[in-house]
């Protein structure tokens, strides 16, 4: 006989759990016991709250195409992990969130924590159950795996009542190993629309591909690549997709769509008369409130999930499809019926003399001497001096744009993390620490804003205790200075509610522990990185930055109000 706990931990191992990320509380103690018994086969990651965990996780989800798995105790351990659980649902992250919760015969009696776990999360994952016997372990793990890595994936819950944790029960250990890892299957698109979606590409004058996450949730950047080179379609990423291509690459656009999109790119994209969606939601912030491409243009919808493909759009071909399996078909059809395109050079002219000048045009912003620091001027630096495999994630507010817009990533797959189905405040930090946790061998940078620091600044001790040498940069502009942006943008007549008072975040990490330094100029930013990315400690580096109204980042919508305002 085996305790409903130690069942779980097993079957976790079998699935090839090496990782939990968790805050514990008073329903969780048989579940602790179970992990300590184990003696380390699985790592248990203690984050400072639940939120952090699920997006340690989901850092790790991202990373490795395995599902992350998170765990939090009872009433406010699960209604605290929910940020998190949302963001990788709605971003297709396979995450594995288990909570305990009361026993199940303390229910309806004003037990303390008690809340309705299942309806908590119902709206936020694409499956979840409640666990209500020791047996039935086993077969809801191995059905969460299948959920939360089947199709577009996502994250799904299991809520365990303590009794049932620690009930005795005789069970087989019996799972399907091949749901462990993501996508659990590649449906291969239906040949004819192949055929059709070749003729289509073959009879544009302009076409583009629009890469989303889903490219690289399928790991599909090596074939997106090889089609790009082989048919000579310019390939436009989201914010998410961004590494579907080597952003060096001759066809490659860059990111495209309202914030951080390039304009040179947005501009292509307004003149396209074939754009191939691929893994893509053809979300607002990439299509600018589906603007772009414009009605005119011809669509190919590719996507995994049917309810995604022509969503937004009126669609020629629409395939539903795994996006590797997709453009392997795509690229043999070209290949095997000898239907290579005379090479537009043309559209490569335009793309490298676009993109040349618009990167002349960011010369002095990129360079600035500026002090407090521009934010070009930062992305800059990094470009200079990170290595090509650095991980790097990015909180919302100024990072994201110039990350997106300015950051050239030279080597394809996933390096970035972005949060951006909800673009929670928080991220960067817990997500560092993810990515440290699964390659410590690879250097990671997290870039922060202060409001964000706010929200996760208590991580820093987690980095500090399990010494990953982390380079958490900190934008520090004293406010919400996204908002106060859109505020100045929108001629309101005061700022109102976005103000801090000033913070060195040097300091505040060198509480926790980590080493620190607030940098004074463009060149002191230059050696504290060196040394920082030298490191074997984690480092919070404060960068005093010039607020967005002064010097606003690549944001389409904000440049065009700009126009007006002056
Ligand atoms: C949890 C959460 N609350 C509110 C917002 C709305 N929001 C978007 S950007 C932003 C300001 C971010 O400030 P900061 O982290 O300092 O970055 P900055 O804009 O200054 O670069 C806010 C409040 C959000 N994205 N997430």
């Amino acid at each position: 006989m085996t305790k409903g706990a130690q069942i779980l931990v097993q079957a976790l191992k079998m699935c090839g759990v090496k990782y939990i990320f968790g805050v514990p509380g008073d329903t969780s103690i048989p579940f602790y016991a179970a992990l300590s018994e184990e003696k380390g086969a699985i790592t248990h990651i203690m984050a400072r709250q639940e939120r952090s965990a699920a997006y340690m996780a989901d850092a790790y989800a991202r990373l490795t195409n395995k599902p992350g798995v998170c765990e939090a105790p009872s009433g406010a351990g699960a209604t605290y992990i929910l940020p998190g659980v949302a963001e990788a649902n709605d971003s297709s992250i396979p995450l594995i969130v288990l909570t305990s919760d009361i026993p199940q015969a303390f229910r309806h009696r004003g037990t303390i924590t008690e809340l309705d776990q299942p309806g908590l999360f119902r709206p936020v994952t694409r499956w979840n159950c409640l666990v209500s016997s020791a047996r039935d372990i086993v077969p809801m793990l191995s059905r969460a795996f299948k959920e939360a890595t089947t199709g577009r994936g996502g994250a799904v819950q299991l809520t365990f009542p303590k009794d049932v944790l620690e009930e005795e029960a005789e069970v087989e250990l019996q799972l399907s190993p091949q749901k462990v890892v993501y996508p659990s299957s590649r449906p291969r698109p239906e040949p004819a629309l192949i055929e059709k979606a070749v003729r289509a590409i073959l009879a544009a004058r302009r076409p583009v591909i629009i890469a989303g996450g889903g490219v690289l949730l399928s790991r599909a950047h090596p074939e997106l690549e090889e089609l790009a080179g082989t048919a000579g379609i310019p390939v436009a990423t989201t914010i998410t997709g961004k590494g579907s291509i080597p952003e060096n690459h001759a066809w490659s656009l860059g990111v495209i769509g309202d914030n951080g999109g390039r304009d040179y790119a947005n501009r292509y994209l307004q003149k396209a008369d074939l754009a191939a969606f691929i893994g893509c939601k053809t979300g607002s912030v990439a299509t600018r409130n589906w603007t772009l491409p414009p009605p005119s243009t011809r669509i190919i919808h590719i996507d995994i999930d049917p309810s995604e493909v022509g969503k937004n759009y009126p669609t020629e071909i629409g395939i539903v499809a795994d996006a590797k399996a997709a453009l392997q078909d795509l690229l043999s059809f070209f290949i095997s019926e000898n239907k290579v395109i005379q090479p537009r050079t043309e559209l490569l002219n335009e793309i490298r003399s676009s993109s040349a000048r618009w990167w002349q045009s960011l010369k002095p912003r990129l360079n600035s001497a500026h002090f407090p620091l521009s934010a070009y001027r930062v992305i800059n630096e990094l470009q200079h001096l990170l290595p090509a495999d650095c991980i790097l994630a990015v909180d919302s507010g100024v990072a994201i744009p110039m990350m997106a817009a300015c950051y050239q990533q030279r080597e394809a797959g996933r390096k970035i993390l972005f949060p951006r189905a909800h673009g929670g405040l928080g991220y960067a930090i817990p997500a560092a620490i993810g990515a440290k946790t699964t390659f410590p061998d690879k250097s990671v940078v997290a870039l922060v804003g202060d409001g964000s620091m706010g929200f996760s600044a208590g991580e820093l001790e987690t980095a500090r205790r399990l010494n990953l040498p982390i380079v958490f940069l900190v934008f520090n502009n004293s406010g919400f200075d996204w908002i106060k942006t859109l505020q100045w943008l929108h001629r309101q007549r005061e700022f109102f509610g976005v103000d801090f008072t000033p913070v060195d975040y040097s300091r505040v990490g060198e509480a926790f522990g980590c080493r620190g330094v607030r940098v004074n100029s463009p060149h002191h930013l230059t050696e504290a990185l060196k040394k920082a990315l030298r490191s074997d400690e984690p480092w919070v580096i404060d960068i005093p930055v010039k607020p967005m109204h002064q010097e606003l980042p690549p944001v389409a919508s904000w440049e065009e109000m700009k126009g007006e305002r002056e």
